[in-house]
């Protein structure tokens, strides 16, 4: 697949006229070389630049690349085995990028913000499902608590804003992500995409495939094109301030090991492969409710999980030389 089959781009012919003047909208993506957004300043600066009048929050430390960051091992992005070892990292930059951002929408009378978190702001004990009314009835897993001390506070500090100043500040909470375009680093990634990157290695130089931990956790995952499709009905249709959970059903839970083998066909590796079980597996399950959602929504159509990872995983190989990848050590290095 192209990026091109990734790309959505929308006609709208008849564009000038009344109904298209009122669906006129301008995107600008930008990125951490347009503004360090852990910095006000430069914050203020992105917004002066392009004076938004809503924001989609998605910039978040634990997915960076290109930051003049210093970690241990001189590396920065998400997932399980990051979230551990970065800890205060996570819980002192996420904090500060969201607290600019905030600030710097309010200052600039920005109409709407929505801010991504994640379901790891939710408590490790808590009765399942999660859903919107449970985020602060806990401690988060002690995994990835900086992280999700972080993302839970942006629900804390929108109320509060919207206490304050009547602002429209709101978040989604999206579960585990996966598609095109995400990091496939080996090891500092979220499960997908370094699976991916494994299992295509694997295949490429006839190497072992390793899978870390038991296999047996479950997960949520949704499609990133799904999920942008959320993105876009919460801007135009949802006006609560509280956190929407953007999720595929409850019902819909898979293991890592239904993951493994998906990822094992997608990519056509023949050979075994096998579980480390010294590995940490994280959160044994943290089902998410999608009740609200679909409430809300009325209804709406999921790519199914096989389909989503087959697009994913054709277009890792076909863009393995652009995607982004990390570092892999010599001796697997393709060809
Ligand atoms: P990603 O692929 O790593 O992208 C992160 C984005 O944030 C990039 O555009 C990055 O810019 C930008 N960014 C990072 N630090 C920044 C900084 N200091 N200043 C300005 N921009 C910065 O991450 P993603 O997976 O799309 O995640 C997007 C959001 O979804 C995040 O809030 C994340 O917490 C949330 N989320 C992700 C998952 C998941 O499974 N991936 C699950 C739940 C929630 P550069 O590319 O220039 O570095
Ligand atoms: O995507 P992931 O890192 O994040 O998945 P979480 C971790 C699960 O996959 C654990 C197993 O059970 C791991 O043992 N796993 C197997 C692997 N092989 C691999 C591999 O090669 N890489 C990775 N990363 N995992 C994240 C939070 O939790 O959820 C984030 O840490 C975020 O903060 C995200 O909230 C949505 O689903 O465990």
């Amino acid at each position: 697949m192209s990026d091109l089959a990734n790309k959505i781009v929308i006609l709208v012919t008849g564009g000038s006229g009344l109904v298209g003047s009122a669906i006129r909208w301008e995107w600008i993506f930008a990125r951490s070389s347009e503004g360090d957004l852990r910095d006000p300043e430069a914050a203020k600066k992105l917004f002066e630049k392009y004076k938004p009048t809503h924001v989609i929050h998605l910039a978040a430390l634990g997915n960076l690349f290109g930051i003049d960051l210093i970690l241990a091992d001189n590396s920065v992005v998400g997932g399980l085995f990051k979230n551990m070892k970065y800890k205060l990292t996570f819980l002192r930059d996420n904090t500060l990028i969201n607290d600019n951002v905030l600030q710097t929408s309010h200052e600039t009378k920005v109409k709407k913000v929505i801010s991504c978190l994640s379901t790891c702001v939710f408590p490790d004990r808590v009765q399942y499902p999660l859903d919107e009314t449970k985020i602060h009835l806990g401690p988060p897993h002690e995994s990835n608590f900086g992280y999700a001390h972080a993302k839970r506070m942006v629900d804390v500090t929108n109320h509060a804003y919207h206490e304050e100043f009547g602002s429209s500040f709101t978040s989604a909470i999206p579960t585990n992500v996966f598609g095109p375009h995400d990091n496939f680093d080996l090891e500092d990634s979220h499960v997908i995409p370094g699976l991916l990157h494994k299992c295509y290695l694997a295949k490429k130089n006839g190497t072992p495939f390793t899978v870390a931990g038991t296999g047996k956790p479950l997960r949520q995952f949704i499609y990133s094109r799904d999920l942008a499709k959320l993105f876009i009905w919460q801007l135009r249709e949802y006006d609560e301030i509280d956190p929407v959970i953007l999720s595929v059903g409850e019902n819909e839970e898979i293991s890592i090991k239904q993951v493994a083998d998906a990822i094992v066909k997608a990519i056509g590796f023949e050979g075994d492969y096998k579980f480390d079980t010294t590995r940490a597996d994280g959160q044994f399950r943290k089902p998410a409710s999608n009740a609200k959602l679909l409430r809300l929504i009325g209804n709406f159509t999921f790519t199914p999980f096989d389909q989503a990872l087959e697009e994913t995983a054709a277009w890792f190989v076909q863009n393995y030389d652009k995607a982004r990848i990390g570092q892999v050590p010599k001796a697997n290095e393709p060809e």
